[in-house]
């Protein structure tokens, strides 16, 4: 018996194998969740390449509908709510694991950053998810458990994110006064704050590389996560074994976010050929 045995969700943001979003996806199918996925739209049609990744890895999981869904367009979250309707009825989850800032406004410094691409980077990194929190609401009569992720750098300045810090901050902010919206209908709204985690979307931050050595240096566990326990932390905060926990910025980063200052036994390991 599963934790998501006869519970049906949607997932938005798995891009490849490495996706976060597919690390969490595979811990909801072993424990029995049915789902339906979006992926980006393919930008020519006669070569799926975007749906035809996806299609690879969700073929084998009790998947309901894959469709394309570029959520700038209100008319593509519309279409997947609607099918989300006819075909499941109600649902239970929702995961958002979804962020974009053009490469040339993410590299800074922030003060520097274009007007449409902090307009941009807002849309599609934080409006995106009230967007999804509103359009749940109706197919989660009875409650349910929406998750974004989200990352350290919108709490603290974290060199080389950026102006994604700015759109993490506003992300905690939304699953907050989210939460607090529609927690009366028992639907818990919840971030899950994920150490670094090499992906595509990883290599547009700055210094990511550096700041695996950091983590692997500063953190209590003096090690950095490892994909697999973002999956099943993400499975958790969407489950019933999270019933009270909402409004919640969850961090999954071995301890990292704790830390003020390095740990004695850090101190030379950060300097250059140190090979950390
Ligand atoms: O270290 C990391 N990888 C961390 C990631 C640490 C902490 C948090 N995160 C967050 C990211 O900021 C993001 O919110 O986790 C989430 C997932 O990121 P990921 O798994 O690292 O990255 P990736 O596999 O690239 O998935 C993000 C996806 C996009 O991928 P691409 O690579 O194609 O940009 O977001 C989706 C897309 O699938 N996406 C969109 N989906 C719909 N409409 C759009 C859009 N307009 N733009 C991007």
């Amino acid at each position: 018996m599963g934790f998501f045995d006869g519970k049906r969700g949607l997932i938005f943001g798995i891009a490849n194998e490495y996706s976060i979003a597919y690390r969490i996806t595979q811990q909801l199918h072993e424990q029995g969740a049915e789902m339906a996925f979006t992926h980006l739209p393919d930008k020519d049609p006669a070569r799926p390449k975007n749906a035809n990744k996806v299609k690879k890895l969700v073929d084998s999981m009790k998947t309901k509908f894959l469709m394309p869904c570029d959520v700038t367009k209100d008319a593509d979250l519309d279409a997947v709510f609607a099918k989300a309707k006819e075909e499941f009825g109600t649902i239970d989850f929702v995961l958002h694991s979804i962020a974009f800032a053009p490469p040339a406004d993410l590299v800074g410094p922030v003060y520097a950053c274009s007007r449409d691409g902090f307009k941009l980077a807002m849309e599609i990194s934080a409006y995106s998810m009230i967007a999804l929190c509103g359009r749940s609401k109706d197919l989660m009569p009875s409650g349910g458990s929406i998750l974004c992720l989200t990352y350290l750098g919108g709490e603290k300045v974290i060199p080389g994110y950026n102006l994604m810090g700015l759109c993490k901050s506003a992300l905690e902010s939304a699953t907050e006064y989210c939460a607090s919206e529609l927690g009366p209908q028992g639907i818990r709204v919840n971030a899950l704050s994920a150490g670094p985690v090499k992906t595509v979307s990883s290599q547009g931050v700055g210094e990511f590389d550096q700041m695996l050595k950091l983590y692997e240096a500063f953190s209590p566990m003096r090690r950095n996560v490892v994909p697999d326990e973002v999956g099943k932390s993400g499975m958790f905060l969407l489950s019933d074994m999270a019933s009270a926990i909402t409004g919640e910025t969850l961090h999954v980063d071995c301890g990292y976010h704790v830390m003020g200052g390095p740990p004695h036994d850090a101190v030379g390991k950060l300097a250059p050929g140190a090979g950390a």
